[in-house]
């Protein structure tokens, strides 16, 4: 059985001093940490990752990268500058992309195949708004989302780690129940086996508002693989909890 992963999705946070002191506190407190754990930075702080977390339990990647492979992209991170600076990890498609960017699931197919082209696997967000849902569209926009990766990126699809992100709770503090979670979560895991025979090697991340509180009855779900973190990732006491959780 595959360990459970636990990311920390940093956003637009941090500086040089404030992401060693986390990363020192988070260090001190994973001996006994069994799950896969990374964090995923803003780009210019990728280096740093690069020269704080070498050989540590910890990996590290990036929350974006260009679906171009070089050239007059300006403000664009080409997926080989984020091999340069080690990165295993890198989130697409995560809702505040799709949002303030306009990211259409085509563009984040691309993206995903953009970074597996790179050997760093891709972190790929879908979820459903709060209409949507209301309106019962939950599982037909999932499905759709999903369904343009799996045809972009063909049999590769079982490199890529899945996170079910609820838009409605992301940033509002609510949660997705654990029996929702599962619910989105299982038709996910349908959904790949019938792409692929190795779909079961494919981590399902829940994320939205997981916090130190909540993380082992969402973790506890069968289909639920670990967890895409935001505001609980920059407190080292609360990340440390939920690795806990996971391992
Ligand atoms: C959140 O928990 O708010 C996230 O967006 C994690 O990616």
């Amino acid at each position: 059985m595959k360990s459970k992963l636990i990311v920390g999705n940093w956003k637009m946070n941090g500086s040089l001093a404030a992401n060693a002191s986390l990363l020192a506190d988070i260090q001190k407190g994973m001996s006994g940490v069994t799950c896969r754990a990374a964090v995923c930075v803003p780009a210019p702080y990728l280096a740093q990752m690069q020269a704080l977390l070498s050989g540590s339990a910890l990996a590290w990647g990036a929350q974006d990268v260009s679906a171009h492979e070089a050239g007059a992209y300006t403000g664009e991170v080409a997926v080989s500058m984020l091999r340069d600076f080690g990165s295993r990890y890198c989130i697409v498609g995560h809702s505040e992309r799709r949002q303030y960017h306009a990211e259409s699931d085509a563009l984040v197919a691309t993206k995903a195949q953009r970074a597996l082209s790179a050997g760093i696997t891709p972190i790929v967000c879908v979820g459903e708004t709060q209409a949507e849902r209301a309106a019962g569209q939950t599982e037909a926009v999932v499905k759709r989302q999903l369904a343009a990766v799996i045809h972009t990126n063909g049999h590769c699809i079982s490199e890529i780690v899945l996170a079910y992100e609820p838009v409605w709770a992301i940033g509002t503090g609510l949660t997705a129940t654990p029996e929702q979670a599962q619910e989105v979560h299982a038709l996910l895991r349908k959904q790949l086996q019938a792409a692929s025979a190795h779909a079961d090697r494919i981590s399902i991340l829940y994320g939205g508002s997981m916090n130190a509180a909540n993380a082992s009855t969402l973790l506890d779900q069968p289909d639920v693989d670990g967890g895409l973190i935001g505001g609980a990732a920059l407190k080292a006491p609360d990340f440390l909890s939920i690795l806990a959780s996971a391992s």
